[in-house]
């Protein structure tokens, strides 16, 4: 069938909307149509070579839909459902079957492959491949190919196309602190970045009644957000020894937790130095391949701990349908961060992304 999608050529150059040829879907996987696809720092990364992944290319990684057609072996979902598109994973390897999907073993070929494990690609233009399956759908397009595993199925009660970024950075930030620390009522919590991954921590945080929640940001209008969604305390981070001082006022002797969103070396330390004796940093932003960052040894020796999430370590179809119920009860207001374009402004998206005018870009397909 004939899609419109955004394509991504080369390194360095804006996306293009163009008609594409996508094939059928295969005996495991689902045809979605899809309603509206979040843009993630992570598509822009693959989209300027930091983070590499096979051109010319369809990204996107946080679609939802309706699904229209479903091969011979899906038995979950079925034409009409409506659905998340979230990442994917093996099903097999040891995290997967203890239920951490999102530390799959196979997660960079399945989300950067470019294409199905057989090396086959869904799309074509004029006849020449271009590659797909990112992240298991590619879903920056009018129709995405997926698997039933990377698939969540939703009800009625919310718009689908404020849905799709639940699939990666609103689960990112909201799991990281109701999945993986499990703040409890009354811990404290430094989020470093206050984006759409931050701000969704922030919810949460308030959500599990943190307190303090000290967001820490460059941009004092995202701290404003920060503040109206759940923050007792914001710091513009302008100089690290006066941040450092600042946090540390805002609970005695630091935080029990806090959270990189930024994946800036620099910001990382600071989400480290703030924390108290046994106090736990989680690492959530994603940095270019080969960056490392410094810790004082003896600091990290009193009990402290940092630990890598991604994804927010969701079972995506229980923490999907669990966020979509704080969405109904206005303890996740995420349209507070979500800006809509249609698929032919991409590229202005993807600047007010850049410079902080959009926190959450979503491109809808049907404009
Ligand atoms: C990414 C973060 C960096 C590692 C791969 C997954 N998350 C989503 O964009
Ligand atoms: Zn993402």
């Amino acid at each position: 069938m004939k899609i419109r999608a955004a394509v991504a050529w080369a390194h360095g150059k804006p996306f293009s909307v163009e008609y594409l040829d996508l094939e059928s879907p295969r005996e495991n996987e689902v045809l979605v149509r899809i309603a509206a696809t979040g843009l993630c720092h992570t598509d822009i990364k693959a989209l300027t070579g930091i983070r590499p992944v096979p051109m010319p290319i369809v990204l996107g990684h946080e679609g939802a839909g309706v699904v229209e057609q479903v091969g011979s072996r899906v038995s979950g979902v079925a034409p009409g459902d409506r659905v998340v598109l979230t990442f994917n994973s093996c099903g097999e390897c040891p995290s997967c079957v203890s239920g951490h999907p999102a530390y799959c073993d196979s997660v960079v070929p399945l989300s950067f492959g470019g294409a199905r494990t057989d090396g086959s690609t869904a799309l074509k233009r004029d006849g020449s491949p271009v590659h797909s399956h990112f992240f298991g759908q590619s879903s920056l397009a009018t129709h995405a190919i997926a698997f039933e595993r990377n698939l969540v199925k939703v009800g009625r009660e919310e718009p689908l196309e404020m849905l799709g970024p639940l699939g990666c950075g609103f689960q990112t930030g909201a799991g990281a602190v109701l999945n993986s620390l499990q703040a409890e009522s009354g811990s404290s919590i430094a989020v470093f970045g206050a984006g759409s991954v931050g701000l969704s921590a922030v919810m949460a945080a308030s959500i599990a009644g943190c307190d303090p929640i000290v967001a820490v940001d460059i941009n004092p209008d995202r701290l404003e957000v920060a503040e109206e969604v759940g923050a007792t305390h914001i710091i513009l981070n302008r100089d690290p020894q006066a941040v450092r001082k600042q946090v540390l006022e805002a609970a005695h002797n630091g935080m029990n937790y806090s959270l990189d969103t930024t994946g800036n070396p620099a910001v990382t330390r600071q989400a480290v130095d703030c924390l108290q004796i046994r106090g736990t940093a989680g690492l959530i932003g994603g940095s270019s391949p080969g960056t490392d960052f410094s810790i004082e040894m003896n600091h990290l020796l009193l009990g402290r701990s940092v630990r890598g999430i991604v994804q927010g370590d969701s079972v995506p179809e229980v923490f999907i349908p669990r966020l979509i119920e704080y969405m109904q009860s206005r303890r996740f207001p995420i349209e507070r961060l979500v800006r809509f374009y249609p698929l032919d402004e991409i590229n202005q998206a993807r600047v007010d992304m850049e410079s902080g005018k959009a926190i959450k870009p979503v491109i809808r397909m049907d404009e």
